[in-house]
Protein backbone atom coordinates (compact mmCIF):
# COMPACT_ATOMS: atom_id res chain seq x y z
CA UNK A 1 0.00 0.00 0.00
CA UNK A 2 0.97 3.65 -0.65
CA UNK A 3 2.06 5.37 2.46
CA UNK A 4 -0.35 8.82 2.36
CA UNK A 5 1.91 11.03 4.59
CA UNK A 6 0.80 14.57 5.88
CA UNK A 7 3.82 17.59 6.24
CA UNK A 8 3.80 20.42 8.85
CA UNK A 9 6.28 23.18 8.39
CA UNK A 10 6.75 24.12 4.23
CA UNK A 11 10.18 26.06 4.62
CA UNK A 12 13.75 25.13 3.46
CA UNK A 13 13.91 21.51 4.52
CA UNK A 14 10.02 20.79 4.58
CA UNK A 15 9.96 21.78 0.59
CA UNK A 16 12.70 19.51 0.05
CA UNK A 17 10.93 16.24 1.63
CA UNK A 18 8.32 17.00 0.11
CA UNK A 19 10.16 17.07 -3.58
CA UNK A 20 11.59 14.23 -2.33
CA UNK A 21 8.82 12.19 -0.97
CA UNK A 22 7.05 12.96 -4.75
CA UNK A 23 9.70 12.58 -6.85
CA UNK A 24 12.25 9.83 -5.58
CA UNK A 25 10.94 8.04 -3.14
CA UNK A 26 8.08 5.22 -4.12
CA UNK A 27 5.22 3.74 -2.58
CA UNK A 28 4.47 7.10 -0.35
CA UNK A 29 2.65 10.80 -1.70
CA UNK A 30 2.03 13.92 0.19
CA UNK A 31 -1.95 14.36 0.87
CA UNK A 32 -1.57 17.68 3.40
CA UNK A 33 0.31 20.13 4.47
CA UNK A 34 0.19 22.76 7.06
CA UNK A 35 2.51 25.91 7.85
CA UNK A 36 2.20 29.09 9.87
CA UNK A 37 2.56 31.13 7.14
CA UNK A 38 -0.99 29.98 5.29
CA UNK A 39 0.40 31.34 1.72
CA UNK A 40 3.49 29.32 1.89
CA UNK A 41 1.25 26.52 2.77
CA UNK A 42 -1.08 26.69 -0.04
CA UNK A 43 1.58 27.54 -2.86
CA UNK A 44 3.20 24.45 -1.61
CA UNK A 45 0.55 21.89 -1.79
CA UNK A 46 -0.88 22.92 -5.22
CA UNK A 47 2.36 22.70 -6.45
CA UNK A 48 2.24 18.68 -5.19
CA UNK A 49 -1.41 18.42 -5.45
CA UNK A 50 -2.27 17.93 -1.35
CA UNK A 51 -4.13 19.62 0.62
CA UNK A 52 -3.09 22.98 2.61
CA UNK A 53 -4.50 22.45 6.18
CA UNK A 54 -5.24 25.34 8.38
CA UNK A 55 -2.80 23.94 11.47
CA UNK A 56 -0.18 21.40 12.14
CA UNK A 57 -2.77 19.20 14.48
CA UNK A 58 -5.53 19.45 11.42
CA UNK A 59 -2.66 17.33 9.75
CA UNK A 60 -2.40 14.75 11.78
CA UNK A 61 -6.08 14.49 12.53
CA UNK A 62 -6.85 13.92 9.14
CA UNK A 63 -7.99 10.48 8.45
CA UNK A 64 -5.83 10.75 5.00
CA UNK A 65 -2.80 11.19 6.39
CA UNK A 66 -1.24 7.97 7.46
CA UNK A 67 2.25 9.27 9.07
CA UNK A 68 3.21 13.10 9.74
CA UNK A 69 6.96 14.75 8.26
CA UNK A 70 7.49 17.63 11.28
CA UNK A 71 9.87 19.91 9.37
CA UNK A 72 8.91 23.02 11.25
CA UNK A 73 11.41 25.21 13.70
CA UNK A 74 12.67 23.60 16.39
CA UNK A 75 10.69 24.78 19.60
CA UNK A 76 7.84 23.46 17.37
CA UNK A 77 8.49 19.71 17.21
CA UNK A 78 7.64 18.87 20.65
CA UNK A 79 3.82 19.65 20.57
CA UNK A 80 3.22 17.59 16.91
CA UNK A 81 5.39 15.16 18.04
CA UNK A 82 3.37 14.23 21.01
CA UNK A 83 0.23 14.67 18.63
CA UNK A 84 0.90 12.03 16.03
CA UNK A 85 1.64 9.78 19.21
CA UNK A 86 -1.38 10.63 20.88
CA UNK A 87 -3.29 9.62 17.33
CA UNK A 88 -1.27 6.40 16.95
CA UNK A 89 0.52 7.51 13.62
CA UNK A 90 4.19 7.50 12.55
CA UNK A 91 6.35 10.75 12.80
CA UNK A 92 9.46 11.58 11.34
CA UNK A 93 10.93 14.27 12.72
CA UNK A 94 13.57 16.69 11.91
CA UNK A 95 16.75 17.55 14.32
CA UNK A 96 16.20 18.39 17.10
CA UNK A 97 13.44 15.84 18.50
CA UNK A 98 12.35 19.20 21.03
CA UNK A 99 14.56 21.72 22.24
CA UNK A 100 15.02 20.64 25.84
CA UNK A 101 15.40 17.57 26.84
CA UNK A 102 12.65 17.53 29.21
CA UNK A 103 10.46 17.72 26.51
CA UNK A 104 12.46 14.62 24.30
CA UNK A 105 12.03 12.49 27.49
CA UNK A 106 7.98 13.25 27.68
CA UNK A 107 8.11 11.85 23.81
CA UNK A 108 10.17 8.56 25.16
CA UNK A 109 7.63 8.27 27.49
CA UNK A 110 4.43 8.46 25.63
CA UNK A 111 5.79 6.13 22.73
CA UNK A 112 6.54 3.94 25.46
CA UNK A 113 2.88 4.12 26.86
CA UNK A 114 1.85 3.48 23.16
CA UNK A 115 3.81 0.29 23.14
CA UNK A 116 5.51 0.61 19.59
CA UNK A 117 7.82 2.45 17.97
CA UNK A 118 6.46 5.88 16.39
CA UNK A 119 8.74 7.91 16.02
CA UNK A 120 12.00 8.54 13.97
CA UNK A 121 14.43 11.27 14.64
CA UNK A 122 16.14 13.12 11.32
CA UNK A 123 19.65 12.14 11.68
CA UNK A 124 20.40 11.52 8.30
CA UNK A 125 23.93 10.96 8.21
CA UNK A 126 23.37 7.33 9.23
CA UNK A 127 21.93 7.22 5.62
CA UNK A 128 25.20 8.69 4.05
CA UNK A 129 26.94 5.55 1.68
CA UNK A 130 30.70 6.75 3.14
CA UNK A 131 29.21 7.07 6.99
CA UNK A 132 27.45 3.43 6.33
CA UNK A 133 31.16 1.69 4.85
CA UNK A 134 32.80 3.93 8.07
CA UNK A 135 30.19 1.95 10.06
CA UNK A 136 31.26 -1.69 8.10
CA UNK A 137 34.67 -0.98 8.46
CA UNK A 138 34.58 -0.53 12.19
CA UNK A 139 31.58 -2.87 13.26
CA UNK A 140 33.85 -5.86 11.27
CA UNK A 141 37.03 -5.00 13.26
CA UNK A 142 38.94 -3.95 10.23
CA UNK A 143 40.82 -1.25 12.49
CA UNK A 144 40.60 -3.17 15.48
CA UNK A 145 39.15 -1.12 18.68
CA UNK A 146 38.64 2.55 18.20
CA UNK A 147 40.36 4.92 20.02
CA UNK A 148 40.07 8.37 18.56
CA UNK A 149 37.46 9.84 16.04
CA UNK A 150 38.82 13.51 14.47
CA UNK A 151 36.03 15.27 12.86
CA UNK A 152 35.10 18.86 11.41
CA UNK A 153 31.99 20.35 10.48
CA UNK A 154 32.15 23.04 8.16
CA UNK A 155 29.95 25.60 6.94
CA UNK A 156 30.72 28.07 4.65
CA UNK A 157 28.47 30.70 6.84
CA UNK A 158 25.44 31.18 9.42
CA UNK A 159 22.68 33.82 8.98
CA UNK A 160 22.83 36.17 11.99
CA UNK A 161 20.57 34.92 14.05
CA UNK A 162 23.09 31.82 14.37
CA UNK A 163 24.40 32.25 18.37
CA UNK A 164 27.35 30.56 19.87
CA UNK A 165 25.26 27.61 21.77
CA UNK A 166 23.77 26.56 18.03
CA UNK A 167 27.25 25.10 17.38
CA UNK A 168 26.23 22.16 19.52
CA UNK A 169 22.56 22.23 19.39
CA UNK A 170 22.29 22.90 15.53
CA UNK A 171 25.66 21.89 13.76
CA UNK A 172 27.45 19.34 16.43
CA UNK A 173 24.10 17.45 16.91
CA UNK A 174 24.66 15.77 14.01
CA UNK A 175 28.19 14.50 15.12
CA UNK A 176 27.20 13.74 18.77
CA UNK A 177 24.57 11.19 16.99
CA UNK A 178 26.83 9.84 14.23
CA UNK A 179 29.64 9.04 17.09
CA UNK A 180 27.15 7.56 19.16
CA UNK A 181 25.86 5.32 15.97
CA UNK A 182 29.23 4.65 14.56
CA UNK A 183 30.97 3.27 17.93
CA UNK A 184 27.60 1.93 19.41
CA UNK A 185 28.70 3.68 22.82
CA UNK A 186 27.02 6.87 24.58
CA UNK A 187 29.00 10.06 25.34
CA UNK A 188 29.94 10.40 29.08
CA UNK A 189 31.61 14.08 28.84
CA UNK A 190 31.87 16.78 27.12
CA UNK A 191 34.43 20.23 26.87
CA UNK A 192 34.45 23.06 24.73
CA UNK A 193 37.75 24.97 23.70
CA UNK A 194 37.21 28.25 21.99
CA UNK A 195 40.35 29.12 19.85
CA UNK A 196 40.85 32.69 18.25
CA UNK A 197 37.67 33.37 16.54
CA UNK A 198 38.07 34.44 12.97
CA UNK A 199 36.87 37.96 12.05
CA UNK A 200 34.69 36.46 9.54
CA UNK A 201 31.57 36.51 11.71
CA UNK A 202 29.08 38.35 13.44
CA UNK A 203 30.23 39.87 16.33
CA UNK A 204 27.98 38.06 19.12
CA UNK A 205 29.62 34.38 17.96
CA UNK A 206 31.87 32.02 19.01
CA UNK A 207 33.52 30.54 15.90
CA UNK A 208 35.28 28.15 15.21
CA UNK A 209 34.21 26.39 18.89
CA UNK A 210 36.72 22.65 19.29
CA UNK A 211 34.24 20.11 21.17
CA UNK A 212 35.96 17.30 23.24
CA UNK A 213 33.52 13.81 23.70
CA UNK A 214 34.64 11.21 26.04
CA UNK A 215 33.06 7.61 25.40
CA UNK A 216 31.80 5.45 27.79
CA UNK A 217 34.48 2.97 26.61
CA UNK A 218 36.96 5.13 26.82
CA UNK A 219 37.51 5.87 23.21
CA UNK A 220 37.75 10.28 23.13
CA UNK A 221 36.70 12.16 20.19
CA UNK A 222 37.84 15.93 18.92
CA UNK A 223 35.45 17.75 16.56
CA UNK A 224 35.74 21.23 15.12
CA UNK A 225 32.84 23.09 14.67
CA UNK A 226 33.44 26.22 12.18
CA UNK A 227 30.30 27.67 10.76
CA UNK A 228 31.96 30.75 9.36
CA UNK A 229 35.08 28.96 7.02
CA UNK A 230 34.16 30.49 3.78
CA UNK A 231 35.21 28.18 1.79
CA UNK A 232 32.54 25.31 2.19
CA UNK A 233 30.72 22.86 3.67
CA UNK A 234 33.19 20.66 4.71
CA UNK A 235 32.49 17.27 6.70
CA UNK A 236 35.13 14.93 7.79
CA UNK A 237 35.63 12.36 9.92
CA UNK A 238 38.72 9.53 10.79
CA UNK A 239 38.48 6.83 13.04
CA UNK A 240 41.65 5.44 14.66
CA UNK A 241 41.83 1.79 15.96
CA UNK A 242 44.55 -0.27 17.45
CA UNK A 243 45.24 -1.05 13.86
CA UNK A 244 44.47 0.88 11.15
CA UNK A 245 42.89 4.17 10.54
CA UNK A 246 39.31 4.65 8.52
CA UNK A 247 38.20 8.13 7.07
CA UNK A 248 35.20 9.48 5.82
CA UNK A 249 35.25 9.66 2.01
CA UNK A 250 33.36 12.94 -0.20
CA UNK A 251 31.19 11.87 -2.53
CA UNK A 252 32.37 10.96 -6.06
CA UNK A 253 33.09 14.56 -7.82
CA UNK A 254 35.15 14.70 -10.98
CA UNK A 255 38.53 15.84 -11.09
CA UNK A 256 39.28 18.25 -13.66
CA UNK A 257 42.86 18.67 -15.10
CA UNK A 258 43.66 22.21 -16.77
CA UNK A 259 46.08 24.93 -16.73
CA UNK A 260 48.69 23.10 -15.01
CA UNK A 261 46.59 22.30 -12.00
CA UNK A 262 44.28 19.13 -10.78
CA UNK A 263 41.06 20.33 -9.34
CA UNK A 264 38.05 19.46 -7.30
CA UNK A 265 34.79 20.90 -6.07
CA UNK A 266 33.79 21.32 -2.36
CA UNK A 267 30.18 21.17 -1.61
CA UNK A 268 28.69 24.81 -0.63
CA UNK A 269 25.78 23.47 1.95
CA UNK A 270 24.37 20.84 3.35
CA UNK A 271 21.72 19.92 0.66
CA UNK A 272 24.00 18.83 -1.90
CA UNK A 273 26.56 17.22 0.28
CA UNK A 274 23.80 14.89 1.63
CA UNK A 275 21.21 14.73 -0.91
CA UNK A 276 21.26 11.09 -1.40
CA UNK A 277 21.41 10.18 2.30
CA UNK A 278 18.01 12.50 2.60
CA UNK A 279 16.59 10.47 0.16
CA UNK A 280 17.74 7.07 1.71
CA UNK A 281 16.65 8.33 4.64
CA UNK A 282 13.36 8.72 3.56
CA UNK A 283 12.94 5.72 1.32
CA UNK A 284 13.77 3.45 4.57
CA UNK A 285 11.66 5.49 6.75
CA UNK A 286 8.34 4.98 4.26
CA UNK A 287 8.86 1.42 3.89
CA UNK A 288 9.48 1.04 7.62
CA UNK A 289 6.17 2.86 8.25
CA UNK A 290 4.60 0.28 5.89
CA UNK A 291 6.14 -2.68 7.45
CA UNK A 292 5.37 -0.95 11.46
CA UNK A 293 8.92 -1.78 11.75
CA UNK A 294 10.90 1.47 12.57
CA UNK A 295 14.59 0.78 12.63
CA UNK A 296 16.22 4.50 12.06
CA UNK A 297 17.28 7.15 15.26
CA UNK A 298 14.82 7.03 17.62
CA UNK A 299 13.38 8.99 20.53
CA UNK A 300 15.78 7.48 22.48
CA UNK A 301 18.66 8.92 20.27
CA UNK A 302 16.91 12.38 20.06
CA UNK A 303 16.91 12.65 23.74
CA UNK A 304 20.23 11.68 24.05
CA UNK A 305 21.48 14.11 21.75
CA UNK A 306 19.50 17.01 23.60
CA UNK A 307 21.29 16.01 26.80
CA UNK A 308 24.53 15.81 24.94
CA UNK A 309 24.60 19.06 23.42
CA UNK A 310 23.18 20.59 26.72
CA UNK A 311 26.31 19.50 28.43
CA UNK A 312 28.50 21.04 25.69
CA UNK A 313 26.65 24.57 25.98
CA UNK A 314 27.31 24.75 29.74
CA UNK A 315 31.05 23.44 28.51
CA UNK A 316 30.95 26.69 26.37
CA UNK A 317 29.59 28.75 29.37
CA UNK A 318 32.08 27.04 31.63
CA UNK A 319 34.83 25.61 30.14
CA UNK A 320 35.23 22.81 32.01
CA UNK A 321 34.56 19.06 31.46
CA UNK A 322 30.66 18.51 31.89
CA UNK A 323 29.60 15.36 32.20
CA UNK A 324 26.92 14.19 30.72
CA UNK A 325 23.51 13.09 32.88
CA UNK A 326 21.13 10.42 31.22
CA UNK A 327 19.02 8.34 32.27
CA UNK A 328 19.02 4.71 31.66
CA UNK A 329 18.02 3.53 28.70
CA UNK A 330 15.22 1.29 28.55
CA UNK A 331 14.45 -2.14 27.56
CA UNK A 332 12.10 -0.84 24.87
CA UNK A 333 15.29 1.21 23.04
CA UNK A 334 17.57 -1.82 23.31
CA UNK A 335 18.70 -1.06 26.70
P1 LIG B 1 12.68 27.18 7.80
O1 LIG B 1 12.60 28.38 8.68
O2 LIG B 1 13.09 27.35 6.37
O3 LIG B 1 11.27 26.40 7.81
C1 LIG B 1 10.51 26.19 8.97
C2 LIG B 1 9.05 26.35 8.59
O4 LIG B 1 8.26 26.02 9.74
C3 LIG B 1 8.68 27.79 8.18
O5 LIG B 1 8.00 27.77 6.94
C4 LIG B 1 7.76 28.26 9.31
O6 LIG B 1 6.77 29.18 8.88
C5 LIG B 1 7.15 26.93 9.76
N1 LIG B 1 6.60 26.92 11.11
C6 LIG B 1 7.09 27.50 12.22
N2 LIG B 1 6.30 27.25 13.28
C7 LIG B 1 5.29 26.48 12.82
C8 LIG B 1 4.17 25.88 13.44
N3 LIG B 1 3.91 26.04 14.75
N4 LIG B 1 3.35 25.11 12.68
C9 LIG B 1 3.60 24.94 11.35
N5 LIG B 1 4.66 25.48 10.72
C10 LIG B 1 5.48 26.25 11.44
O7 LIG B 1 13.68 26.17 8.56
P2 LIG B 1 14.40 24.88 7.96
O8 LIG B 1 15.80 25.22 7.61
O9 LIG B 1 13.53 24.22 6.95
O10 LIG B 1 14.48 23.97 9.29
C11 LIG B 1 13.36 23.27 9.80
C12 LIG B 1 13.84 22.17 10.75
O11 LIG B 1 14.68 21.27 10.03
C13 LIG B 1 14.67 22.66 11.94
O12 LIG B 1 14.35 21.92 13.07
C14 LIG B 1 16.12 22.39 11.51
O13 LIG B 1 16.99 22.15 12.60
C15 LIG B 1 15.94 21.14 10.68
N6 LIG B 1 17.02 21.03 9.65
C16 LIG B 1 17.66 19.84 9.52
C17 LIG B 1 18.70 19.73 8.62
C18 LIG B 1 19.48 18.46 8.49
O14 LIG B 1 20.62 18.51 8.03
N7 LIG B 1 18.90 17.31 8.87
C19 LIG B 1 19.06 20.81 7.82
C20 LIG B 1 18.36 21.99 7.96
C21 LIG B 1 17.32 22.09 8.88
C1 LIG C 1 21.73 22.93 9.86
O1 LIG C 1 20.55 23.07 10.64
C2 LIG C 1 21.97 21.49 9.60
O2 LIG C 1 21.34 20.60 10.11
C3 LIG C 1 23.18 21.24 8.79
O3 LIG C 1 23.33 19.88 8.52
C4 LIG C 1 24.37 21.76 9.55
O4 LIG C 1 25.54 21.60 8.78
C5 LIG C 1 24.21 23.24 9.86
O5 LIG C 1 25.32 23.69 10.62
C6 LIG C 1 22.92 23.48 10.63
O6 LIG C 1 22.76 24.87 10.85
Amino acid sequence: RSVSVGVIGTGWIGQDHIRRITERVVGARVVAVADIDPERAKQVASDVEARALPTGQDVIDAPEVDAVVVTSWGPTHAEYVLAAIAAGKHVFCEKPLATTAEDCLRIVEAEQVHGRRLVQVGFMRRYDAGYRQLKQVIDAGDIGTPLMMHCAHRNPTVPEGYHSAMAAQDTAIHEIDTVRWLLDDEIVSAQVLTPRSTSNKFEHLTDPQFMLFEMAGGARIDLEVFVNCQYGYDIRCETVGETGAVSLPDPAQVWLRDAGQVRTGVYQDWKDRFAEAFDVELAEWVRAVRDDALTGPSAWDGYAASVISDATVESLRTGGVVNTQLKDRPEFYGG
